[in-house]
């Protein structure tokens, strides 16, 4: 019912909703209004109220609420239902537990901050209150288990084609980073629950820096970290960014799922690739070994050549990259 209010009052900016229209429009008693209206304002947004003429909303908060992030929403079922965290652990965390009762494919799990965000291999990731966009989408795909991996492709299509409809050109650092200007500003985590050939679940972690500051970074990743902000010199509508991935998510996440075809997702993938061309040092567990990136496959891939002119190519499992000369 709040959504439905807000809803009214979003439609009406510039004028008075009555209470007796609100009333007979959602078919509840004016008390009934009075008590939500003071709800919303519980949640930060500014409403005025003045008897005679009604209430008229005259801020919203910036919050990641679904209320917040559906007027820039055009998918069918991604994000169609999100679940809103002030404060939580991890978002990853948060959707396996949620995955294994419930909830309907594309459900969102998104928070203002997180305490324990989750890297890769037990690293951590840094997710500081309202500057970013921590979420996770829970995904059950009917996929081989061994497909799931593309899904991280998937994901960094989406972020990059997201922040360049905001003017913001940024790169894929196969297999699971954004990188701007040699620096890190998104990363992905996806992560499986599955049988030998059977998925239960696909939840795909996306971290992204969105206004931070270059003073809110702790001192042991200023080096290699940056934000939307930082790099576009503006702040971000964090909303209208998450409404973006995630359309674009869908979008790619449909043609892979339904038709089989991750084509366009592999060719954003290589155009806006950090890697290509480059000379690279790759890192599995205890080895590291230098190649040049040669290319990414049809199958999300990264085709590599080492100095003897060996070629093999990557499957993203637990490799890391670094570039020869800096961090990428
Ligand atoms: P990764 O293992 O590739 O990167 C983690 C490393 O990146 C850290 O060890 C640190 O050096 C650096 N780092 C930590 N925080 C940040 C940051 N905010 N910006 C830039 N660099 C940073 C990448 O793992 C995958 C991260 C996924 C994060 C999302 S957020 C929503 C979801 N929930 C969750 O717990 N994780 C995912």
């Amino acid at each position: 019912m709040k959504n439905e209010i807000l809803k009214l009052l979003k439609k009406n900016p510039d004028s008075f909703v009555s209470g007796q229209s609100i009333s007979d429009y959602l078919k509840v008693s004016r008390t009934a209004i009075w008590k939500y209206m003071n709800g919303l304002r519980e949640d930060g947004y500014k409403i005025e109220s003045v008897s005679n003429k009604g209430y008229k909303l005259l801020s919203s908060p910036d919050l990641l609420t679904f209320e917040e992030i559906e007027p820039y929403l055009n998918t069918n079922f991604i994000g169609r239902n999100i679940i809103h965290f002030n404060s939580i652990d991890s978002t990853n965390i948060k959707a396996k537990k949620l995955a294994d009762s419930i909830v309907k494919d594309g459900t969102i799990v998104i928070a203002e901050e997180q305490t324990s965000g989750k890297g890769r291999l037990g690293r951590n990731w840094i997710s500081p209150q309202y500057k970013g966009i921590w979420m996770s989408i829970i995904l059950k795909p009917d996929l081989n288990p061994i497909e799931a991996v593309k899904l991280t492709q998937i994901a960094a299509a989406a972020v990059v084609t997201g922040t360049e409809e905001f003017g913001i050109k940024t790169y894929i650092k196969w297999p699971n980073d954004i990188v701007i200007n040699h620096k890190k500003v998104c990363g992905i985590l996806t992560e499986m629950n599955a049988e030998l050939t059977r998925i239960n679940y696909v939840i795909v972690g996306i971290g992204i820096n969105v206004n931070i500051d270059e003073t809110e970074f702790p001192g042991d990743i200023k080096h290699i970290a940056t934000s939307l902000k930082i790099e576009s010199k503006k702040s971000i509508n964090r909303q209208k960014l998450a409404g973006n991935i995630l359309n674009n998510f869908e979008k790619l996440y449909v043609q892979f799922v339904k038709q089989n075809d991750l084509s366009s997702s592999i060719n954003i993938c290589r155009e806006n690739s950090a890697l290509i061309g480059k000379n690279i040092i790759i890192i599995n567990r205890e080895t590291s070994v230098e190649a040049k990136a040669i290319d990414i496959d049809e199958d999300g891939r990264l085709l590599v050549e080492y100095k003897d002119g060996r070629r093999e190519s990557l499957i993203s499992g637990e490799i890391s990259i670094r570039g020869k000369e800096s961090y990428i």
